[in-house]
């Protein structure tokens, strides 16, 4: 793994997240501690112990506040203490008007372009600012114990005023926002009441830095600096835009995951022998095993693909009793109505494709409706023959790419959206639109009928490109791009322009921001 402290050159970093990285839960046998999967805070922690940082987010355990001091701060990991965690309490209308009110209900549909889950209230977004300001305040309050230079970085759109409210208290601070989900162009702000979409662009560009995913997102939050704040200079070209006197720099940074750890996993003794286990009992005798892994979100194309498989059974019956679908669905803010119907949706749907084409000794499709250990998943992951990503916006999506990570024996096809992120960066995946349910069935179809050298291939190809472009390189090139900017920060454009473009998301040369060139699907133009 590479070493980015570097980069920080003794600066201190200061997190802010709306998920801790450790949780602590009260149960029968006592508390205990619990991190929770995914890439960021496995790529982050390593960096924080090292850099003694401190990391600022929601305290959400059930033992979370038995087991910090006064203020919230406790020294983590629990065993071994490296760096500072401040947790931030919310009691249950915060979390109400702040997490699930303002941030997902409105935040979260707008800018996955599903306009249908959108709702606002007004008490939502008031106790959004309120709780964004009392996140800045803690942010701030860790800045001044910080014994180096202080490098503050946000994590997405929980926070998007964070950084205006923190500039206001420490002007000259480093502050820079990772955005993991897609931004939205301009005519979804709109659906925001006037004034609201001011104020969060505002928010936004209190950062010195602000990283999107894509190209397509940053191209998005410029349009929409153009079109509701018409005060302040945009410059595309450049990927900057200047306010107050201040410059603030705009960079796609494609977030990836530790792909050589995902590997590992699938490649332990217990992934092999689950491996094996599943490939006996599901694709014996040339039969073809399927996976998807998604929480149960909207946003994730989960009752669309369900439509495509139907119709794939439909139409090629020669396809039922040999193609099978392990679907792996968490529940996910199972509080809000959108969410709890979805649930019913799919498990409704999931029971009647399995009655309408199931037999005595086949099962269409194997619903997994809970949480898996990242182990099995990896092993679910290296047995499959396919996996479908069917998003209907997705930021990124991750589950993309552990798979690659995780298909060691490179026999798998990748059928993804073209409306991830993923699909931007990874080639020779078979590109699906999940709104066209003939095509998406094609394209299943056509990963199913795919040579075993041309799935190789591609598998080989997705491998080495992910192999070159992890979350290490992600966190690199990021506190790479801040170092220069806080070596070079100044307020002055002209000086700024004179500067050298820094990193993969600079194209200063360009005069306009180029649209990402869409590659062909299935169903559509067939490559
Ligand atoms: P998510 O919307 O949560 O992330 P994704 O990128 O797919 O989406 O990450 C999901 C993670 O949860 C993966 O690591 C996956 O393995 C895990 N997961 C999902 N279902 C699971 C299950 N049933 N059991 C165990 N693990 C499960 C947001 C954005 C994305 C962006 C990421 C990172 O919406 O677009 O890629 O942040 O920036």
């Amino acid at each position: 793994m590479t070493d980015v402290t570097r980069h920080l050159d003794g600066r201190t970093l200061i997190l802010l997240s709306n998920r801790e990285p450790y949780e602590h839960l009260a149960g029968v046998e006592g508390v205990h501690v619990r991190q929770p999967p995914g890439g960021l805070v496995s790529a982050l922690d390593p960096t924080m112990r090292r850099t003694s940082g401190t990391w600022v987010a929601w305290g959400s355990g059930s033992a979370d506040r038995e087991t910090a001091d006064e203020v919230g701060r406790l020294g983590v990991p629990p065993f071994e203490p490296a760096y500072t965690l401040r947790r931030v309490w919310l009691d249950e209308s915060d979390i109400a008007g702040y997490y699930l009110g303002f941030a997902n209900s409105a935040l979260w549909p707008l800018c996955h372009l599903l306009i249908q889950h959108f709702e606002f209230h007004r008490e939502h977004w008031e106790c959004y600012q309120s709780i964004n300001s009392r996140f800045a305040t803690a942010v701030y309050e860790e800045s001044l114990r910080a014994t180096g230079t202080p490098q503050v970085w946000v994590q997405d759109y929980h926070f998007a005023l964070v950084p205006a409210e923190l500039r206001r208290l420490a002007p000259d601070i480093f502050i820079h926002h990772f955005w993991h989900i897609p931004f939205p162009p301009p005519d979804m702000l709109r659906l925001l009441p006037m004034g609201v979409p001011e104020k969060l662009l505002r928010g936004l560009l209190g950062n010195d830095l602000i990283e999107f995913h894509t190209e397509r997102y940053t191209h998005n939050f410029l349009n929409c600096v153009r079109e509701f704040l018409p005060d302040v200079q945009v410059r595309g070209e450049l990927r900057r835009v200047s306010v107050d006197g201040r410059s603030v720099a705009l960079g796609a940074f494609p977030i990836s995951i530790d792909v050589d750890a995902f590997e590992r996993l699938a490649l332990t003794e217990e992934s092999d022998a689950r491996a094996a286990a599943l490939r006996q009992r599901f694709t014996r005798g040339g039969r073809a095993l399927g996976v998807s892994v998604d929480r149960l979100d909207y946003t994730k194309g989960i009752p669309e693909r369900l439509r495509a498989l139907d119709r794939l059974w439909y139409e090629s019956p020669e396809l039922r009793g040999r193609f099978t679908m392990i679907i792996v669905a968490t529940p996910s803010r199972t509080e809000l109505i959108p969410y709890q119907t979805l649930e019913s949706d799919v498990l409704t749907s999931v029971r009647e494709i399995n009655e309408r084409y199931g037999t005595s000794e086949w099962e269409p499709i194997v619903l997994v409706h809970e949480n898996v250990h990242a182990e099995l998943l990896a092993a679910i992951y290296r047995a499959a023959d396919l996996c479908l990503v069917s998003s209907l916006q997705d930021g990124m999506n991750l589950v993309a790419k552990e798979f690659v990570a995780a298909q060691v024996d490179e026999h798998g096809v990748l059928v993804l959206s073209r409306f991830t992120g993923a699909a931007e960066e990874i080639e020779q995946a078979v590109l699906i639109n999940p709104f066209n349910v003939a095509g998406f069935a094609d394209g299943i179809r056509a990963a199913l009928e795919m040579p075993a050298d041309e799935r190789r291939r591609r598998m080989r190809a997705m491998r080495a490109q992910l192999h070159r472009s992890t979350i290490f390189d992600w966190l690199e090139s990021i506190l790479a791009r801040c170092a220069d900017l806080m070596d070079g920060c100044c307020s002055d454009p002209d000086v700024e322009r004179r500067r050298p473009p820094a990193v993969i998301a600079d194209a200063a040369e360009q005069d306009a921001v180029p649209d990402v060139p869409d590659r062909p699907q299935w169903g559509d133009a067939r490559p």
